[in-house]
């Protein structure tokens, strides 16, 4: 097996023999954080996407300020996989960013260990009902600065203040469509979710 860095060109669609432990991680964050680019960028199979085409009909219903490029939007949840070494594969969940989706997520929280929330800082405000999702689902969480092109750029320690984050929240600055630091921010969260579980034994 190659390193995680390089991507094996999506040919691996079945789970390698040497996998013992898979593990399911949700990839949350408010509307138009970078979720679906994040689980594209990571997994090694094709991704399953659910995106539709954001009609009129968001006009009034879907945060759509500050993203007037964005055409589609994910109506269900994004799937993706890496095989994080050759025993543990990590089963991604992409959740759909809008407020009206967030019922779905009961059902997608379901055995997740854990969750990567995916900020913004232009509109980090928004990200407080993710969290409180989360928290109010007991789903361990990490979180990572998706850096935009031309937002502002902030010491994570202002960003971990701004969020209001313990000091053992992992906080981590990536860019969506940049593999590396995504894996970066990836493995971050299941050493955190790991050393969790091993304190609690
Ligand atoms: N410049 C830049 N653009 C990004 C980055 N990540 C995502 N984008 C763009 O931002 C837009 C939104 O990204 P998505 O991946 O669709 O965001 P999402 O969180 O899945 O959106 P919803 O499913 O609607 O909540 C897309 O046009 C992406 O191409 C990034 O790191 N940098
Ligand atoms: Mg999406």
């Amino acid at each position: 097996m190659g390193s995680v860095l390089s991507r094996p060109e999506r040919v691996v669609d079945y789970v390698p023999e040497t996998v013992t432990r898979s593990v399911k991680l949700l990839v949350a964050g408010n509307f138009g954080v970078g979720k679906t680019t994040f689980v594209s960028s990571v997994s090694e199979i094709k991704p399953l996407r659910t995106e539709e085409t954001i009609t009129e009909a968001s006009i009034g219903v879907d945060d759509m300020a500050g993203l007037p490029e964005k055409t589609q939007t994910t109506v269900a949840m994004d799937f993706g996989r890496i095989t994080l070494n050759p025993q543990l594969a990590l089963y991604l969940f992409g959740t759909p960013g809008q407020q009206r989706f967030v019922p779905l997520w009961e059902e997608l929280a379901r055995g997740a260990l854990g969750a990567l929330v995916l900020v913004d800082t232009r509109r980090i405000e928004k990200a407080d009902e993710v969290l409180s999702v989360l928290e109010e689902r007991g789903v361990p969480y990490s979180v990572a600065v998706n850096e935009f092109d031309g937002a502002k750029r902030y010491p994570l320690e202002e960003v971990r203040d701004a969020l209001d984050l313990t000091a053992d929240t992992p906080l981590t600055s990536l860019d969506a469509r940049n593999r590396g630091t995504c894996l970066h921010s990836l493995i971050t969260l299941v050493e955190f979710l790991f050393h969790r579980l091993e304190s609690r034994l």
